[in-house]
């Protein structure tokens, strides 16, 4: 049985506790997309850890972790990461394996990345800043450095005299300093040693396992409204979240997929620039951002908060195929006397159930509420005939809405705090 986990909304759904729970009974986990813009955070035994390139399997012992090739992967916050999960008593020994194929972030993409958003000033994506979109246009420009490249020291030197050159270029336009080739050359054939036993052929790797029939489980980072061709383009990152992205990010047949579970908060965040229908910027946005500790979990940035918008979930639902909902973060609605989920948009007057692909458009609409009355004490449940009336009724009209079952219910951040049904 291999199974996908994605977002439903605009990232920080909490794929990183479902992926943590799921993990359990998979022999691989593998991450298809992004990069370290990616914040996953997973609470065990009071322990927290906060994931960004590293799959959260990682957590779990006798599991494979696998980068896919679909990721863009930062070697130095990768160190970061790996000395952060060691020093919480984790080691990657042998559960890791980078795909050769992965297209490495450079120093220059994460300049170009803060560079460019000063650039655009109020039209700013407001990006994490760490390199994803500068990576993935050199991968489609064919100019990137693969994971391989970094373990051949002619490709590596010749890459980035190129790109270095090319950079410099431009820097010079807008009177930015200068990149030192030689210096980026030492720090990543370096860093090429240091991953050469973790970089391997994840394609054969992961198609071998699959015909073995071992259980394989894709992670996915961000969410379906982030997707570069689904999302609310342009505010999105630059990689396809989407059950899409799986197959390109992985080299894993369509068939190898058995079934797409999408993560929806029981309220909506947004971290970034872009409309945000349903966005609170009231006492009750605030109440969500603090019960909810909303804060961006690489950059730290306060995230935007906002009642449930199903027609977003109904759109991830309907280009990932999800099967099943996985909704988290209810304990955070505890408290509240009414909750409100929108269930339609309305656009110059008109009653509208879709997304607009016009950014223009979309700015306009304005979300139609249907009212539910509040609840309290779902905190920490997890037997689903505990939960107060008004929460089952909370989960079932939503359930009837978006015409899928919501099969998991997260009560709280550790392990434990789950329901099953
Ligand atoms: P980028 O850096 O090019 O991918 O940014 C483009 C847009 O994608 C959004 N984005 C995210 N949204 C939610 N969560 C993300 N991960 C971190 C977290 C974010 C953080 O888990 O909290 O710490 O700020 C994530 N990564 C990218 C981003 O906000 C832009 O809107
Ligand atoms: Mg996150």
């Amino acid at each position: 049985m291999n199974t996908l986990v994605l977002g439903s909304q605009w990232g920080d759904e909490g794929k990183g506790k479902i992926v943590d729970i799921l993990s359990q009974k998979a022999d691989i986990v593998v991450r298809y997309q992004g990069g370290s813009n990616a914040g996953h955070t997973v609470c065990v035994d009071g322990k927290k850890f906060v994931l960004h390139l590293i799959p959260s399997g990682i957590l779990h012992d006798g599991k494979t972790c696998v980068i896919g090739n679909g990721v863009v992967f930062d070697p130095k916050s990768f160190f970061e990461e790996k000395k952060q999960l060691e020093d919480l008593g984790v080691k990657l020994d042998s559960k890791l394996l980078i795909s050769d194929r992965c297209h490495i972030v450079m120093p220059y993409h994460k300049s170009m990345d803060v560079n460019s958003e000063h650039i655009l000033g109020d039209r700013k994506i407001g990006t994490t800043g760490r390199g994803i979109g500068p990576a993935y246009v050199d991968k489609y420009a064919r100019v990137g450095i693969r994971a391989c490249d970094l373990l051949d020291k002619e490709t590596l030197k010749e890459k980035i005299k190129n790109n270095v050159e090319h950079a410099n270029r431009i820097y010079s336009l807008y009177d930015i300093e200068p990149l030192n080739e030689k210096a980026i050359y030492d720090e990543y054939i370096e860093y090429g040693q240091m991953l050469k036993s973790y970089i391997k052929d994840s394609v054969y790797f992961l198609n071998d396992s699959y015909k073995k029939g071992k259980n394989i489980l894709f992670e996915s980072a961000q969410g379906s409204l982030l997707d570069v061709d689904f999302g609310t383009y342009p505010y999105v990152t630059s990689s396809n979240p989407t059950s899409g992205g799986a197959f390109c990010g992985t080299g894993l047949p369509y068939k190898s997929l058995n079934k797409v579970i999408g993560i929806m908060k029981a309220y909506t965040t947004r971290v970034g620039n872009g409309h945000f229908p349903t966005e609170l910027l009231n006492n009750e946005g605030e109440y969500l951002r603090k019960n909810g500790n909303e804060f961006g979990a690489t950059t730290g940035r306060p995230r935007r908060c906002g009642w449930l918008d199903l027609v977003v979930v109904k759109y991830a639902i309907m280009i990932s195929g999800i099967d099943e909902i996985a909704m988290t973060k209810i304990d955070v609605l505890d408290g509240l006397d009414e909750i409100k989920v929108c269930i339609a948009y309305e656009l110059d007057g008109k009653t509208i159930d879709y997304m607009p692909a016009l950014n223009s458009e979309f700015e306009k609409v304005k979300p139609i509420y249907k009212t539910f009355k509040g609840f309290s004490g779902t905190k920490g449940i997890n037997d689903y005939s505990k939960l107060p009336k008004e929460a089952k009724n909370y989960i079932e009209e939503i359930e009837k809405i978006i015409n899928t079952k919501i099969s998991i219910i997260a009560t709280g951040t550790d392990r434990s705090d789950t329901i099953f049904r």
